[in-house]
């Protein structure tokens, strides 16, 4: 049993899938993983389920009915992973912009911190293959981010994360109603504000060359406005 488990969630992945499965699996740690699909319509849950003969006891997947935002993807992995008794709990995307090489270094790194983020911008700017509106759209959503609530990370809407178990069960006490790019600011939020250990350590970021992007006017309005809320809000 792996004390490991790295949460993927998953919609219309069928370009990268099998990829991202196999580099987590290859690692020289045993990393276990859920997949929580919302139900693809290409396909991607087909290709998991034919992958976990190969994987049955590291391989687990949960599909849910209907495309429901990344938010609650992941909350759904959480409470997995927290009725089953791992200790890191990961999270990444599934378009291989994360390297699950990587991985080592976070749980490493949470050793001796409650919560660490893979990040593009705390060493400069490491990012590969984005075009440079969307290198400074997401740069710049950082330090607003920052500027209005202070919270002392450089890259806060990154998705590559490990979470120390207590550390994820007082994150999500209250209930977590965003979805997109503010989920993930809201969590990094709350584990500041509640005091815990957060470290950022540099990971290098490429853009997906397979599948398309899920990101929309709709997530980056949550995110503007959601961020001023958040400021206001009880954790
Ligand atoms: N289950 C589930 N997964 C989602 C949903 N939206 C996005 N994802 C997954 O969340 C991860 C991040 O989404 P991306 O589309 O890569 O978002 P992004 O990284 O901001 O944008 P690009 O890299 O440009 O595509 C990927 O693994 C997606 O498949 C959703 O509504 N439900
Ligand atoms: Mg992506």
């Amino acid at each position: 049993m792996s004390d490991s488990v790295v949460i993927i969630p998953t919609y219309n992945e069928k370009e990268n899938i099998r990829k991202i499965l196999n580099s987590i699996f290859s690692q020289e740690e045993e990393f276990h993983v859920l997949v929580v699909d919302d139900n693809s319509p290409d396909g991607t849950a087909k290709i998991v389920k034919n992958l976990h003969k190969d994987f049955p006891e590291r391989l687990h997947l949960k599909i849910c009915d209907k495309k429901d935002g990344l938010g609650k993807a992941y909350l759904r992995g959480f409470e997995w992973a927290l009725k089953h008794s791992y200790t890191f709990i990961f999270e990444i995307d599934a378009d291989l912009s994360h390297n699950p090489a990587d991985l080592i270094r976070l749980k490493k790194s949470s050793k001796e911190a409650d919560m660490s983020i893979g990040s593009r911008y705390c060493n400069g700017v490491n990012v590969v293959n984005w075009p440079m509106q969307r290198v400074l759209l997401s740069y710049f959503a950082s330090k607003y981010v920052r500027f209005i609530t202070g919270l002392p990370v450089h890259d806060t809407t990154a998705g590559f994360i490990c979470y120390k178990r207590e550390a994820l069960e007082k994150i999500i006490a209250r209930p977590i109603h965003s979805s997109g790019y503010l989920f993930q600011i809201e969590t990094k939020y709350r584990a500041w504000k509640k005091g815990l250990h957060i470290r950022e350590i540099p990971i290098i970021f490429t853009e997906r060359n397979a599948g398309e992007s899920k990101m929309t006017h709709k997530i980056l309005r949550e995110a503007l406005w959601g961020v001023l809320a958040l400021r206001f809000s009880k954790v």
